[in-house]
Parts: C-alpha cells; sequence; structure tokens
C-alpha cells in the first residue's frame, strides 16, 4: 500500500477538475543552496498559479508520497541536508523502510503518473555524463522519458552532460523532444545549441494535443518540451565551456562517482560563475513552471 497525502490545495483542484502541474524536490535539496532553494520553490509554485494552474511538488517525507507540500513541509525539505535523491531505483525502496528523500525527474514522473498529473516543470534533466564510454554513468530520466506518460518542460538537458549523446539516447528510446519556439535545442543556461530539435512546437496547445495523441496511440513514456531560457539571463555557451570543463576536471580530481556528480558541478558553477549560474537556473525553471501551467490547461481540452 502507498501512502498519500495530497495537499488541501491539490485535493480542492482536484475536486474542482482544475489544471494540475507536478513539481520535482532534487533540485531544492540537492540543486540550490539554502536559502535560495526555498526562494526558488515557492516561486515556482506561485508562478504555477498565477499561469492558472495548481502546483503538486512531489517528495517522500518519512515514507509518505506528499503530492503537493505545505509551508512547513517546504521549510523543512529545503533545510535538512540529509534527505536522499530518489530515482526510480530507490524510491519504493524509500516509502517502503518509511524514509524520506527528495524526487528527481524520474521519481517525479512515477509521482506525476500515480496521482494522475500529466505535466510536470523542472530545471533541466539528466542525461549523459561526459565520458559515459568508460563511466557509463547515464541518468536514469532518460529511461523514465521512455516509459512513463507524462509531459516534462525543462530547458533541455543541462550543460553539463554530452548533449550530443543525450539527444541520441533519447531518439533511440522514442522519447520526442520538442523544442519551444524555436529550431534549435537549447542548452539550459544558453538559449541555443549546435544541436537541430527533432521536433518543434510554438503553442501550449500544440503540446497538449501532441500528449494527448501519444495516448490515444497507446504509446508509453513521456515527452520532452525543450524550453529556451529567456533571452535577459542566459549564459553564452562560450563564456561556460571554459568553467564547465574546470568543474569537470575538478570532480574528476576528487573522485565524485554516480548521484554526488550532477551536485557538485552545479555547486562548482554557482562558484565559478559567481552566482550567476544560479540565477540562471532560478529564471529557467520559473519559465518552464508557466509554459507547464499553459500545457496543464490545455491539457484539460485536449
Ligand atoms: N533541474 C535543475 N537542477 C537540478 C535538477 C534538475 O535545474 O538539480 C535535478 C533533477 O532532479 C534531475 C537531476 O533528475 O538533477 C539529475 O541528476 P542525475 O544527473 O544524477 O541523474
Amino acid at each position: 500500500m502507498i501512502h498519500i497525502a495530497e495537499s488541501p490545495e491539490v485535493t480542492e483542484a482536484r475536486a474542482e477538475g482544475r489544471p494540475l502541474v507536478a513539481l520535482e524536490s532534487t533540485i531544492i535539496t540537492h540543486g540550490m543552496p539554502w536559502p535560495k532553494n526555498l526562494e526558488t520553490a515557492r516561486a515556482v509554485e506561485d508562478a504555477v498559479r498565477e499561469s492558472g494552474a495548481t502546483p503538486a511538488t512531489m517528495a517522500v517525507v518519512d515514507g509518505k508520497l506528499r503530492v503537493g507540500l505545505d509551508a512547513v513541509a517546504l521549510e523543512g525539505l529545503a533545510q535538512r541536508s540529509d534527505v536522499r535523491k530518489l530515482s526510480r531505483a530507490d524510491f519504493a525502496a524509500c516509502l517502503a523502510t518509511g524514509g524520506t528523500g527528495a524526487t528527481t525527474v524520474a521519481a517525479t514522473m512515477i509521482a506525476a503518473r500515480i496521482a494522475g498529473i500529466g505535466v510536470f516543470a523542472t530545471g533541466g534533466i539528466g542525461g549523459v555524463h561526459r565520458g559515459a564510454e568508460t563511466s557509463f554513468d547515464i541518468s536514469a530520466d532518460l529511461h523514465e522519458l521512455a516509459q512513463t506518460a507524462v509531459t516534462v518542460v525543462a530547458a533541455g538537458a543541462k550543460a553539463i552532460l554530452d548533449l550530443d549523446k543525450t539527444y541520441e539516447v533519447l531518439e533511440t528510446l522514442g522519447v520526442p523532444v520538442i523544442a519551444y519556439g524555436q529550431d534549435s535545442l537549447p542548452a539550459f543556461w544558453s538559449r541555443t545549441s549546435p544541436l537541430a530539435a527533432p521536433l518543434r512546437m510554438d503553442s501550449a496547445a500544440e503540446i497538449a494535443r501532441a500528449h494527448a495523441m501519444r495516448a490515444a496511440l497507446g504509446l508509453p513514456g513521456g515527452q520532452l518540451v525543450a524550453n529556451p531560457i529567456p533571452e535577459a539571463d542566459e549564459i553564452p555557451a562560450e563564456t561556460l565551456a571554459p568553467l564547465i570543463a574546470r568543474a569537470l576536471a575538478d570532480a574528476e580530481a576528487e573522485g565524485i562517482g554516480q548521484k554526488a556528480v550532477t551536485p557538485f558541478l552545479l555547486d562548482r558553477l554557482f562558484t565559478l560563475t559567481e552566482g550567476r549560474s544560479l540565477e540562471a537556473n532560478i529564471s529557467l525553471v520559473l519559465n518552464n513552471a508557466r509554459l507547464a501551467a499553459a500545457i496543464a490547461r490545455e491539457l484539460g481540452a485536449a
């Protein structure tokens, strides 16, 4: 039996048939430093509300799946340093053993499916790490996109990754990758990349119709919507490239591996960009939350 605890806001929205947007919690516990993590989590929820949908931030707290976190739970999670980072492999174990963990993209997709929520906003998905040909480090987020029917709005895959290989794997897995409003794929902190987008859509309504069509066809798996960061907040790829190279070299020198890699690299880039990478990250998550809310509103009509 899964213990699910829904926030009153989510229960009310569901009862009234209003649109819901799932949000993850790993970005809060492992992706941003305190207290910006809490401020951002609140601002992202508000962005969803202002765009006409209800936020459902997902987490596992003391063995219960929380669908929507109240103010106390959100703050508690943001302040704790002992929270696990949950993906598909350890989600059930955490629930079964009464543990507490934050949900990654993969685990949030599973939670959204259980809660009957079709769309989810995050910053950037995990993907194929650079050097994966020897380390085999590939995020479970990619396989989840292939299996779980949730539309994920992100600013693409994080640029610390090997973007070419990440999108190759998504293609192999049959995951639709849709660039929003442009022909190239965005690269998280930067609006564009040299990679052409496999699909382009210019409205939330089209994305919602494509989501519904996949369901009608009986296709498992979700869609990745790659939404470029707002222009004013982007960091040009040329500025970032040497800093990413340095952060990667530091990770290798310090022997950082597995689940610790992404949080380590994000933290190193925060220092190397003197905080600019965090401001960009916040801006893109807010932007994704607004688009996800627009898609959620359309999903009701699709
Ligand atoms: N988006 C962000 N910051 C983050 C993440 C997403 O802006 O920290 C998290 C998500 O939870 C994603 C995880 O699933 O990073 C990827 O981790 P890994 O590379 O270890 O799979």
